[in-house]
């Protein structure tokens, strides 16, 4: 059902950005940590909310929606929009920090949360990351461990409300412990990997994990 979308396409906003990564822009060459500081190094809060990502915003119906569950897990899925919304809904609340560096806190959002999906489809005990692939065609890798993060959700809500196309309704993940390159929009499907591989920004001078506390914006070769 799920055809693989194919590459996203070289743009003005990837040649800036695999720039900056060359630079090192924007690195302050600070440590920190979560528990004593809610705002990572060089990154400045804001009250709205910005939309950043390839330029193709898909519209995804109901109808066309599926999430492909599969590689390293016992029981590999096709979700269609329905059985999607009959697994557990949460909400939790979160902050986001984007590499570019803004930050917004407390994002309320409603979903699945990755620890639901991950007891319905049991990763193997090889699973150890997952690559994410959109309908846009973006993807973005995660180590299992922080995909299978406690606050990492699935989310269909934001504030109350669907989340909007251009944030990546109707579905879209949020992982907010690490930059939000990895908080893949439109997401269609999560193949669990032996490895972990770079996806789209990492492959293009992105940090493979992206953790804002040790500010890991860009990798390091
Ligand atoms: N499918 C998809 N997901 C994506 C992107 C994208 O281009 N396509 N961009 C990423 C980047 S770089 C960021 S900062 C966030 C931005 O999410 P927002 O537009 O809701 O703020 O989405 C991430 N997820
Ligand atoms: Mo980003």
């Amino acid at each position: 059902m799920t055809d693989t979308p194919t590459e996203p396409e070289d743009s003005k906003l990837t040649a800036t950005k695999r720039k900056w990564a060359a630079e090192g822009r924007f690195l302050t060459g600070r440590i920190s940590r979560p528990d004593t500081d809610r705002l990572p190094p060089g990154q400045h809060l804001v009250k709205n909310w910005p939309v950043l990502d390839l330029g193709q915003q898909p519209q995804i119906s109901e109808m066309q929606w599926r999430l492909d569950v599969r590689g390293a897990v016992e029981q590999a899925i096709t979700l269609d929009w329905k059985s999607f919304l009959a697994l557990p809904q949460t909400t939790v609340i979160s902050d986001i920090h984007c590499v570019t560096t803004w930050s917004r806190y407390d994002n309320g959002w409603q979903g699945v949360m990755v620890r639901d999906l991950l007891d319905l489809v049991h990763p193997t005990a090889e699973a150890d990351a997952v690559m994410l692939t959109s309908f846009d065609g973006y993807t973005t890798n995660l180590l299992l461990s922080d995909f299978a993060a406690e606050d990492a959700i699935l989310a269909t809500h934001w504030e109350g409300q669907p989340i909007s196309r251009e944030h990546g309704g109707p579905m879209r993940l949020v992982v907010p412990h690490l930059y939000f390159w990895k908080s893949a929009k439109w997401l269609t499907r999560i193949e669990f990997t032996r490895q972990d591989r770079p996806g789209f920004w990492e492959k293009n001078g992105y940090h493979m994990r992206g953790d804002p506390w040790q500010e890991q914006r860009y990798s390091d070769d």
